[in-house]
């Protein structure tokens, strides 16, 4: 008897097989030999090599099954806050926690994201995460990752797509709410400081179409329709970073020196850069409007932000929260396990400033809470 035969004869006798399905055994198990030896031939073990769609090499990841491949398209690298987002979902997607990401910094660009989401798709990673620096211009490229069967989350900025089934959710910010915060605030503390004079804004808005931009600008646009003695004298984008916030800032200073009262920056970095230029030309920004001080409103309370809001340079700080990482694979994980995970889903945030005399304001029918600044509530944050 060959060792194959003794084996069998095992197998029957331990399981008590029934000799008349002896035949369907053995045609079973060689079915079985010769289907596997041809998958493992095809296969080639996951590791594919071959030239991507437009004929160059790309180096592929190796897709192992026991870890979760995730492609993640960063906006890219401009502010502090983007940083921030970026060592949340590094450090939660590890590999110790059980990932391979794939992690990829557009630079600003939106047709760097398309192209690395397409990567992904080309690479079969098992989950596509994605920032969108604008809301629209991703229909072709998540029916793509559709098509391929490769679950899309969203996260911070939102995408308007004819079809929702596109993206499995999203998570983030209520941008026009942080807005509305602001701007709230800005009123009760004109009217508690008894400013009862035409107050001139300059609007530095952020990346054109970022949800983060239309947000903040509309609930702006809003107040200056609710606030008659308010009215917007210029609108630029400095694009979320410092160096074109301090440019739009000096052109502005150019056109309308001290008639400026109120510069609403929508995020820190381009208020760091409006500092800058504001000093530079021997004015101070501080909240003394009837004085001649420039006020600064801001936006994403990040660590350098929060400084300059504790000594007064900085008037109100609306938090944008980026630490995104683990909410991102909470989601993940619940996929993983079958459940099911809401569509929309926004983040709490706070508001922070260094008077105590506002301590909540009231939008939209709901108390919200302002944080009276000390050094210890900056040194206790995670950015
Ligand atoms: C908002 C985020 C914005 C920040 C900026 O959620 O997308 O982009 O407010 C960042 O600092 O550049």
């Amino acid at each position: 008897m060959t060792g194959w035969q003794e084996i069998e004869a095992a197998f029957i006798k331990k399981t008590h097989f029934n000799r008349k399905r002896q035949s369907s055994f053995c045609f079973v198990v060689c079915v079985f030999f010769i289907v596997a030896a041809i998958s493992l031939v095809l296969s080639g073990c996951g590791q594919t090599d071959g030239p991507d769609t437009d004929g160059k090499k790309t180096d592929k990841v190796q897709i192992t099954d026991e870890k979760i491949t995730v492609g993640l398209s960063q906006i890219g690298s401009e502010s502090d806050w983007r940083m921030a987002s970026t060592a949340s979902v590094r450090s939660a997607f590890s590999s110790a926690a059980g990932y391979d990401l794939i992690f990829d910094d557009a630079q600003q660009k939106q047709e760097n994201q398309l192209k690395a989401i397409r990567e992904f798709i080309d690479q079969g990673v098992d989950y596509i995460i994605l920032d969108p620096i604008v809301e629209t211009g991703w229909d072709s490229v998540l029916s793509e990752a559709k098509e391929a069967g490769i679950p899309v989350i969203v996260y911070d900025r939102r995408i308007e797509v004819d079809d929702d089934s596109l993206y499995t959710c999203w998570i983030g910010s209520d941008f026009k709410l942080e807005g509305e915060r602001a701007c709230v605030w800005l009123q009760e503390y004109l009217e508690s400081s008894g400013v009862d004079r035409n107050i001139n804004i300059v609007d530095m808005q952020g990346t054109p179409g970022a949800s983060a931009q239309i947000g903040r600008t509309a609930a702006l646009e809003e107040a200056v329709m609710l606030n008659k003695n308010w009215r917007i004298i210029a609108q630029d984008t400095g694009d979320f970073t410092t160096a074109k916030g301090k440019e739009v800032m000096v052109d502005w200073l150019t056109k309308y020196g001290s008639d400026i009262n109120v510069v609403y920056a929508e995020n820190d970095n381009m208020a760091y850069g409006a500092i800058e230029a504001i000093e530079a030309r021997g004015y101070k920004v501080g909240l003394d409007i009837d004085n001649g001080e420039f006020m600064v409103v801001s936006f994403d309370s990040s660590h350098n932000g929060l400084q300059l809001t504790l000594n007064g340079k900085i008037a109100v700080n609306t938090e944008c929260n980026p630490l995104y990482g683990p909410r991102l694979t909470e989601i993940i994980q619940t996929l993983e396990s079958g459940g099911s995970v809401e569509k929309e889903t926004y983040i709490e945030e706070e508001q922070f400033s260094g008077i105590s005399y506002i301590g909540t304001i009231q939008v939209r029918n709901h108390p919200y809470t302002v944080t009276h600044l000390t050094e210890n509530i900056i040194s206790d944050r995670q950015y």
